[in-house]
């Protein structure tokens, strides 16, 4: 470590040790290391596709087959994929603080698999390993379904190839319960609502108290509500620490972490760490 990142680590190190309630708010960049493309810059491409653009009801109505082979591949990729030293990190932080909470904006599990307790770990779009029937008369939806290919016609959208062949919706998931809605994933795309209850439960954490510390770890910040609790806690008062592998990147789009210039209100993004989340988040936490 240079001097004044050991200068950073050692501030950050006392601050910590102070806070006595955290939130944690991840995105894609935390699995970054484990293998898993994040969303936007270099990788946010699935053969050609922005994943933007795959990631709305509208994609998933005009063409499932489509959809239905990204997110399978995805499944498939995160089956495979391993957490890292940051989602373990994560995790131990959790057992040692009861007043720590994770609001996840990744589908992937791996912080599930990590063992970050789950009463301190909020998902917020969803998982890929939840399934919902688009039924309008069918109320069928199902958790930590792991089986993959969800159908056999499915095997063909693997990670790994390249092809695309349509797939007829007889080949899709389809509903055990009603029979013949199709499934979709349970994730939360873009226009919809995230699940009321997380919502609920991040907000009431909020509202209990003062939050000391806000993580903001390998996301970009651009999506909302997600981002939105960054600037929450810093109008509360709290500070904000963030781990990301192109810190100027994103302060050139605008982001959250160098809030404008002036006030002291910006001075409460007290920390960068700037480098792979897998490195910098168990250096900090330890
Ligand atoms: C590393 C690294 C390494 C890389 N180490 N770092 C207010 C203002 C403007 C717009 C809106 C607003 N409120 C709502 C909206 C609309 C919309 C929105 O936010 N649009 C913006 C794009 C402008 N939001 C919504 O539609 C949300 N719904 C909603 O608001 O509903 C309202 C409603 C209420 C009541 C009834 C009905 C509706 C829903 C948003 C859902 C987002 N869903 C997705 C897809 C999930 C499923 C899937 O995975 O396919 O969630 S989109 C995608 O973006 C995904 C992610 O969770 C999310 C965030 O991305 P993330 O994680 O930040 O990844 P990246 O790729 O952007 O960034 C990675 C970062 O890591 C980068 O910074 C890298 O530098 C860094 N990095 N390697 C450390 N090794």
């Amino acid at each position: 470590l240079t001097p004044s990142a050991a200068a950073n680590l050692a501030s950050f190190h006392a601050y910590l040790r102070s806070s006595k309630r955290i939130l944690a708010l991840v995105g894609a960049g935390l699995s970054a290391s484990s293998g898993l493309p994040t969303f936007r810059g270099t990788g946010g491409l699935w053969r050609n596709h922005d994943a933007m653009e795959l990631a709305t009801p509208e994609a998933f109505s005009n063409d499932p087959s489509l959809v239905w082979q990204f997110y399978s591949a995805r499944r498939e990729a995160a089956l495979r994929a391993i957490p890292n030293k940051a989602h373990y990190a994560l995790a131990e932080l959790a057992r040692r603080m009861p007043e720590f909470l994770t609001l996840t904006q990744n589908v992937d599990g791996l912080s599930t698999r990590a063992n970050h307790p789950p009463n301190q770990l909020l998902h917020l779009h969803g998982s890929l390993f939840s399934l919902k029937c688009t039924s309008f008369y069918c109320d069928f939806q199902q958790e930590n379904n792991f089986t993959h290919p969800l159908t056999p016609e499915l095997a063909i959208a693997s990670e790994m190839s390249a092809l695309y062949a349509h797939i007829p919706q007889s080949g899709l998931p389809h509903c055990p319960k009603c029979r013949t809605g199709l499934l979709r994933p349970g994730v939360v795309w873009f226009g919809e609502a995230l699940p009321w209850r997380v919502v609920k439960t991040a907000d009431d954490f909020i509202s209990a108290g003062k939050v000391d510390l806000i993580l903001v770890i390998g996301t970009s910040g651009t999506v909302y509500p997600a981002a939105g609790y960054v600037d929450r806690i810093r109008m509360q008062g709290g500070k904000v620490a963030v781990f990301n592998i192109d810190v100027d990147d994103n302060e050139s789009e605008d982001s959250f972490w160098e809030a404008d210039s002036s006030d002291s209100y910006a001075n409460r993004t007290k920390w960068t760490f700037e480098g792979d989340a897998a490195e910098w988040v168990p250096l900090a936490l330890e």
